[in-house]
């Protein structure tokens, strides 16, 4: 089994459905990575013991994901200094509580704070990625490439 590079982790196995587009993204770049349901308030010795060896295991970026009293990614930032990208989940007050949880870090701790939900999600994978192509220039290379679709299908949009 490959080492992951990437760590995702969410409070609960309900923020799946949006954090299944960072497994995705991740997939789809070729970049090995594990998901874990681990939460800062229902399991806090446990969250602390996996981040603190995450480095240790060869990971090199922290995906957090977490709703509501949304203190995941921060729990997590505060226990390595691998880059922490923090993920606010659509709640019950439509994500605004767990994107202010996740973002408002006091100075000295940072989180890389996403949007709210699947664009969220989906761009935690993409910044991941910029991280590890730093020093992989295969990887910098697909990034380039995603880009270059992404920029093609926007200029060849037909309207009615
Ligand atoms: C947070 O509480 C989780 O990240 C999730 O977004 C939210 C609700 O969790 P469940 O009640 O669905 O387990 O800790």
């Amino acid at each position: 089994m490959p080492k992951p590079l990437v760590s995702i982790l969410m409070g609960s196995k309900s923020d799946w459905e949006t954090m299944q587009h960072t497994d995705a993204t991740l997939t789809q770049f070729g970049i090995d990575h594990e998901s874990r349901v681990l939460s800062a308030h229902r399991t806090p010795k446990a969250t602390t013991e996996f981040v603190t060896k995450a480095e240790s295991r060869g990971v090199e970026v922290v995906i957090a994901a977490a709703g509501g009293a949304a203190h995941l990614a921060g729990v997590c930032a505060a226990h390595t200094t691998l880059p922490v990208l923090g993920v606010p989940m659509t709640s019950s007050l439509n994500g605004l509580d767990s994107l202010l949880s996740t973002v408002q870090m006091p100075g000295g701790i940072p989180v890389g704070t996403l949007g709210i939900g699947k664009a969220g999600a989906t761009n935690a994978a993409l910044l991941a990625a910029a991280i590890l192509s730093l020093s992989r220039p295969g990887l910098k290379k697909k990034l380039q490439e995603y880009r270059r679709r992404q920029s093609d299908k926007i200029l060849g949009e037909k309207l009615p």
